[in-house]
Formats: C-alpha cells, sequence, structure tokens
C-alpha cells in the first residue's frame, strides 16, 4: 500500500511517467461485458480469480490508456513500472538456435517417423519450422487424423516452445515402447510448430525480455504485429488495436503475417501437405487457464458443449498428473479479442476442436512468462499429458477417452516411464521443482501485491521462484521432457 501511494502521488506531479508503461492490478467489481469488450488495445498480461471469484487483470498499459477503463465497474490500482532488466541468457530454456537444432536432430534420430517441414518465412526472413510425426512423415497420408499442435505465436511465452517441443520428442521416444503412443503416431499425422515466432523470440533474447509481437517493421518507427491478432476472425475488431505500435497490434490485413499465414497455408487442403486438419492446440502463457471458442464474441458456438467437455477433462488431466489446477473457460468470458487463431480455425474448419492453453504459472504471478526454469519439466508433464488426451479424443471424436485402461492409476501415456524409456521428458528423477501442497494456493502468498512487486527492484523472477501447488505423480512416475 505505502508503494502505490507513492507510486499514485508520483503519477500525480509528473506527466512525464504518464508514457511509461505500468501494470495494473484490474479487479472486476460488477459482471459487465462491457468490461471484456474494453481491453481492445491493451496488453492483458495474465488474469486470475479474486477471492470473491471474478477475474482480476494484470495489465501493461499507460495512465492514458488505462484511463479509457475508468468508467466502468473496475478497481484499478497501478503495480509499478515493469523493472528494466537486459535480458539474460538462461541455460535451462532453449535458444532459437538450440531450438532449431533440436527439430533438426528429431529427424535425424527418428527418420521413419519424423520429418520437418518449412511452412512459412518470418519477416526478418527466417524459415518457420514443423515437424510433422506419422507413420510415414514425409507423405501426406490418407485417411490419417491430422492435428495442428504450435507454440509461441508471443515471444516472451518461452514455455511455450518447450511443451510441444518435449511432446514431439516424447511421441518418438516412446513410439517403441509405449503401445499407447504407438497406436497416437500409426493413426495420425501430427503437425507440431514448436516456435512459430522466432524473430520475436530471438528479440526476447537478445533485448527486450518482454518483446510480445513478432518483429515487422511498420514504417512509422514501431515494431511488431500480434501474430494472435492477425488471423481472418472478426480482424480488427474488438480486442485488437489497429495503432502499430499497440501490443496487439492485428497488421494492415488478414494474414499479413508470416507467423499467421504459415498456419493458414499449412491447414489449406490446397497446398496438399494435409487433407483434412481436425484439430488445433496452441499453446501460450501464461495463467492456468484451457480456452475454447469462441474468443471474439459471445456467441456460442455449435460445438460448445464438447469442447466444454474436453477442456474439463484436459483440466483434471492436468491436475492427476502434477495437482494443478488449470481452469476450463470459454476464451470470451475472459476478454474480447479478434483475429485470434483458434477462433479463425474454428469458423473455417466446421467448428473443429481447438483450444489455447495458458500454461504456468497461475495469473496472480506479477511477471510469469519468466517461468522459474524448475518448473518446466513438471509443465510439460502436465501438458504433454493434456494434449495426447486432445489428440485422441481429436482423432475419435468422443470426450469420453479412457486413460488409464488397465486402472493402476499410472496415465497409459506414461506407463512405462520411470522404467529408464523416459529420461528425455524426465519421468525419473524429475527435479523437485514443484512441493505437495494441496492447499490450491502459491506457496508465497505476496503473489500479486504492489509490495511484492516494487520489492522486486532489479529482478522480476522473484515472485516466480515459489513453487505451484501439486500432487505428486503416482505409480512411480514423474515426467521430464528436455
Ligand atoms: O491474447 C492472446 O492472444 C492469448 N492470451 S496471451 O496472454 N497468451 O496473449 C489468448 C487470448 C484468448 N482469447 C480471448 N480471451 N478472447
Ligand atoms: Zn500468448
Amino acid at each position: 500500500m505505502r508503494y502505490s501511494l507513492i507510486l499514485a502521488a508520483l503519477l500525480t506531479v509528473s506527466p512525464l511517467l504518464y508514457a511509461a508503461p505500468l501494470v495494473w492490478e484490474v479487479t472486476v467489481e460488477r459482471d459487465d461485458p462491457a468490461i471484456r469488450d474494453a481491453f481492445g488495445a491493451l496488453d492483458v498480461r495474465s488474469a486470475y480469480r479474486g477471492p470473491d471469484g471474478n477475474w482480476r487483470y494484470l495489465i501493461e498499459a499507460t495512465e492514458s490508456e488505462i484511463s479509457l477503463l475508468r468508467s466502468l465497474p473496475l478497481r484499478i490500482a497501478p503495480l509499478g513500472p515493469l523493472p528494466v532488466r537486459e535480458p539474460i541468457p538462461v541455460p535451462e530454456y532453449r535458444d532459437a538456435d538450440g531450438v532449431i537444432a533440436d527439430i533438426a536432430a528429431l529427424e535425424e534420430k527418428y527418420p521413419g517417423r519424423a520429418k520437418v517441414y518449412t511452412i512459412g518465412t518470418s519477416f526478418e526472413g527466417r524459415d518457420i519450422l514443423a515437424v510433422r510425426i506419422s507413420a510415414a512423415p514425409s507423405k501426406n497420408l490418407p485417411d490419417k487424423a491430422e492435428i495442428l499442435i504450435v507454440g509461441m505465436h508471443h515471444a516472451r511465452e518461452w514455455i511455450a516452445v518447450e511443451v510441444p517441443l518435449r511432446l514431439a520428442g516424447f511421441l518418438l521416444e516412446q513410439y517403441d515402447h509405449n503401445p499407447r503412443i504407438r497406436a497416437i503416431v500409426d493413426d495420425c499425422e501430427l503437425w507440431i510448430a514448436p516456435m512459430l515466432n522466432e524473430d520475436g523470440f530471438r528479440y526476447t533474447w537478445s533485448e527486450n525480455r518482454n518483446w510480445r509481437k513478432n518483429r515487422r517493421d511498420n514504417g512509422d518507427g514501431s515494431f511488431g504485429v500480434d501474430p494472435n491478432r492477425n488471423y481472418d476472425a472478426s480482424w480488427g475488431g474488438k480486442g485488437a488495436s489497429k495503432t502499430p505500435s499497440s501490443d496487439v497490434y492485428c497488421g494492415t490485413e488478414p494474414f499479413s503475417e508470416g507467423e499467421s499465414s504459415a498456419v493458414r497455408d499449412l491447414i489449406d487442403p490446397a497446398g496438399g501437405m494435409v487433407d483434412d486438419m481436425l484439430g488445433f492446440l496452441d499453446f501460450h502463457s501464461y495463467s492456468q487457464l484451457i480456452l475454447y471458442p469462441y474468443g471474439n464474441t459471445y456467441e456460442v458456438s455449435p460445438r460448445e458443449k464438447e469442447l466444454s467437455a474436453i477442456a474439463d477433462r484436459m483440466s483434471a488431466i492436468i491436475d492427476g498428473e502434477t495437482g494443478v489446477y488449470y481452469e476450463p473457460a470459454k476464451s470470451s468470458s475472459l476478454y474480447i479479442a479478434t483475429g485470434g487463431s483458434s477462433d479463425w480455425f474454428h469458423l473455417a474448419y466446421d467448428f473443429r476442436n481447438t483450444f489455447i492453453v495458458e500454461m504456468r504459472p497461475t495469473g496472480e504471478v506479477l511477471n510469469g512468462f519468466q517461468l522459474d526454469p524448475a518448473q518446466i519439466a513438471a509443465t510439460a508433464r502436465e501438458n504433454v499429458a493434456a494434449a495426447l488426451y486432445f489428440i485422441e479424443a481429436t482423432a475419435q471424436d468422443t470426450d469420453d477417452i479412457d486413460t488409464d485402461v488397465n486402472g493402476d492409476g499410472v496415465i497409459d501415456y506414461f506407463a512405462g516411464c520411470g522404467e529408464g524409456f523416459c529420461a528425455m521428458i524426465g519421468l525419473d528423477g524429475v527435479p523437485d521443482d514443484t512441493e505437495k501442497n494441496d492447499d490450491g494456493l502459491e506457496a508465497d502468498a505476496s503473489y500479486g501485491t504492489d509490495e511484492a512487486f516494487l520489492a522486486a527492484d532489479d529482478t522480476v523472477t522473484a515472485d516466480a521462484d515459489s513453487p505451484a501447488p501439486r500432487r505428486d505423480g503416482s505409480g512411480g512416475c514423474s515426467l521430464i521432457l528436455l
């Protein structure tokens, strides 16, 4: 409180400070769709439920931007500027060169099941890579369930590269050891594009850890289009900005960007790479949410019931693996955003299964994009389990999948782990990154307080060091994905 008073005083007396973006805690006092419509040009970093059950948001915005919200039934408190911090290498996360090398290594190690494709080109001229995993990955096989899994629309969401890459490695490594995984690979054509926004990702390593967009030169001194506002789903509407400097700038037209057009072109049957993409899973961070359409409108998808059932089950599977809660929710219940990939896929492809997973940490963590590396493995474990269920549910067109056929308490996807097969994904010797804690709360109760944020001085990861709540895995399996 002391800090917020000082900050409020500074804001009052110093117009210069007005221009600098701050992070604000925005608390919903009374539910009103106008609130969810109003976040249009703002950078909503995370969302979480307050003690009253209403959503709270951490939003990065200037004083004048946040003033757009002032007439709404919201409580708005400045938490402080993001501490300036030079990017520093974090060796536990792969950098772009490491990701490229490891994607190539998958094809080298498993040539019969993995093939790397260039699916597009970024603004800075880089190949956008995807790996096809199937029984014959150099061909487009007929009658296979085609599914696309994407990571890193947003540059600062580093965990969103690690998880799909580890999923790819896990599928390939386990093919010869786990009949359930073998069946998934044999029945499907899985496309995994773990690093959609490499230009932005590199920028977060070299210049600005907080960068979200791609690196298009907008020609007005600003850089970057938000790839997840550039798809053709109510493009340019609410929840996106036409101001190039905005963090949610939607670009000049739908699919103006290499990242979004790569996804569109891969899915298009006319390209010959796929016949009929059945499902789409899009990894983001953070807030621990499993989101289903729509996000661009309050309307109800004709398949909302099915999507909601799958999201519920993904959440239960995650909870069963690590004891961490990801809330299933309809995207528009958080805020309206247009031009998103998930809505576009759902609308363009017959209302098929599509989900956005916002991974760890919880939304009240002040700088959750910098997820503690000690949490990477467990985050991968829980999300690989949920993704495998998503794949099966999509391929079999039902949410009713038995994931523990022999009833031994170990999810079938991870059966055999702990016997030496799963070193690359960490089902043995998992680091003690999370602790048993059944209270459902972050261990560090000071998350989200302005004092904690301001006291963070030059470190923006102070609050991310705390363990997430979890329960120990059963059956001796503890998964590390690397
Ligand atoms: O805003 C996005 O593109 C995604 N969230 S993130 O914090 N990772 O940037 C997902 C948006 C989900 N859609 C809606 N809430 N409408
Ligand atoms: Zn994102």
